[in-house]
């Protein structure tokens, strides 16, 4: 198999989501970090929205997170990313669609919100999506199972980890904890924590706050 290139930044819980998948699937990568305040020229030629995650194989290159993340499932039969039945592939599929349509916005939207009272209407929408992925977690195997799909770790546990890891960032600048109520949740999140892939690609917390503070563009508003 070529070389796979993943170009990635630490903060980008979009490229973590590669990283993940690539060491999951137990594929060769190497990473090639892409400074966001400082992007190479060069890297207009691989993706001119100048965004990363981009994967490169030779003369071919792929773009979108989610899209590279089935392309490297897809690379080999095992270990399986995806669910064996049809329905439950078709519930990944929703489930991961979900993270980046319902819950993944509402984490930008809360940072970049300067009004107070639009910073709750949006927390507000995030809690409850946080309570309905709580609820999945109970009915799907009521905390015995340690991941989505069951026993093994696959695509949708991986498109949403990355944002749970830089939670600590919501906690500092917008004050919202992760609700101590939501057990299944947080079981979940230690579960991941426990994974060597997680352990590989992990930052600490103090990284993502320094770095968001500056995304945010100034500093916490608790
Ligand atoms: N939908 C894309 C989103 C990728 C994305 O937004 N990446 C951010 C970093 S987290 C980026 O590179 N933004 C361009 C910039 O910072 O200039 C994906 O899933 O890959």
């Amino acid at each position: 198999m070529e070389l796979i290139e993943l170009f990635s930044a630490s903060v980008c819980p979009f490229a973590h989501r590669c990283r993940l998948a690539l060491l999951e699937k137990q594929v060769p990568f190497e990473v090639v970090d892409i400074d966001l305040r400082n992007k190479p020229a060069w890297y207009r030629d691989i993706n001119p929205d100048e965004a990363v995650p981009a994967l490169r194989q030779g003369d071919f290159v792929l773009r979108e997170s989610l899209i590279i993340n089935e392309y490297i499932d897809e690379l080999a039969p095992e270990p399986a990313l995806m669910p064996a039945s049809p329905q439950e592939r078709a519930m990944a599929r929703w489930w991961i669609d979900f993270a980046d349509t319902r819950f993944v916005p509402l984490f930008y939207q809360l940072l970049k919100a300067q009004e107070e009272e639009e910073r709750l209407a949006i927390q507000e929408r995030l809690l409850t999506v946080l309570g309905t992925i709580d609820t999945e977690l109970k009915r799907r195997h009521q905390d015995a199972a340690p991941y989505w799909f069951g026993g093994e770790v696959g695509l949708t546990d991986i498109a949403f980890y990355p944002w749970f890891e830089r939670w600590p960032v919501l906690e500092h600048c917008r004050g919202l904890g992760l609700p101590g109520e939501l057990t299944s949740l947080i079981g979940w999140i230690e579960s991941m924590r426990k994974r060597d892939s997680v352990k590989k690609t992990g930052m600490p917390a103090d990284f993502y706050i320094a770095e968001y503070e500056d995304y945010v563009g100034k500093k916490p508003t608790k």
